[in-house]
């Protein structure tokens, strides 16, 4: 497409498989939550022999870049446990999350281009303390088809279908700190 026709055409409709929910927790969870995410042990995010600025901690499983594999975690905390109900029940009947990182991320820190593990299925996302520009793009021939979602704190989105499989997603240095809990289901078994 050329540069002048995209420009008629307006941005890029929506990742096909993304829903967002704003308002997803009360301000009080909003602050109950950050209060327990902040005193976890949080660690940088360690990919191979490279760390990430952020700061994570994850339960249930984790994915270890140097053996590349999954491998198992520490077991969800309890206090998730209300907000992953209302995370299932958004995602609708079968829904069941298996996997959970939380993050930090301090002014300045963002996270770059990617796309999740195919371990995983759906990708569920609780913005917490600060809103950020959740950036999604997917090549269309030389170029790249871009849409960005203003995910504001306490806010939930979902990613399924393309918005997951094909579409990458980033997000640029937050300009406040920003925490973040993802919530993932597992991918059914490869055979
Ligand atoms: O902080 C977020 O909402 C996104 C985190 C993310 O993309 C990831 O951990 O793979």
């Amino acid at each position: 497409m050329t540069e002048q026709l995209a420009f008629f055409m307006g941005p890029s409709p929506e990742p096909e498989g993304l829903r967002y929910a704003a308002d997803f927790v009360s301000p009080e969870a909003e602050q109950e939550l950050i209060r327990h995410v902040a005193a976890l042990p949080l660690q940088p995010f360690q990919f191979g022999q490279y760390e990430g600025k952020r700061r994570v901690a994850s339960f249930g499983f984790s994915y270890d870049y140097t053996l590349r594999r999954l491998r198992e975690a520490k077991p969800i905390p309890d206090w998730l446990a209300p907000t992953i109900k209302e995370v299932e029940a958004f995602g609708g009947q079968g829904t069941l999350i298996r996997q959970v990182l939380c993050t930090e991320y301090d002014v300045g820190v963002g996270i770059g281009w990617h796309r999740d593990k195919p371990h995983f299925d759906r990708i569920f996302g609780l913005s917490l303390g600060s809103a950020c520009k959740f950036r999604f793009r997917r090549s269309a021939g030389e170029k790249w088809q871009r849409f960005t979602l203003d995910a504001a704190p306490r806010s939930l989105y979902m990613m399924s279908g393309a918005s997951r499989q094909v579409w990458e997603h980033s997000i640029p240095a937050v300009e406040a700190p920003r925490y973040s809990i993802t919530f993932r289901t597992m991918a059914e078994p490869r055979t």
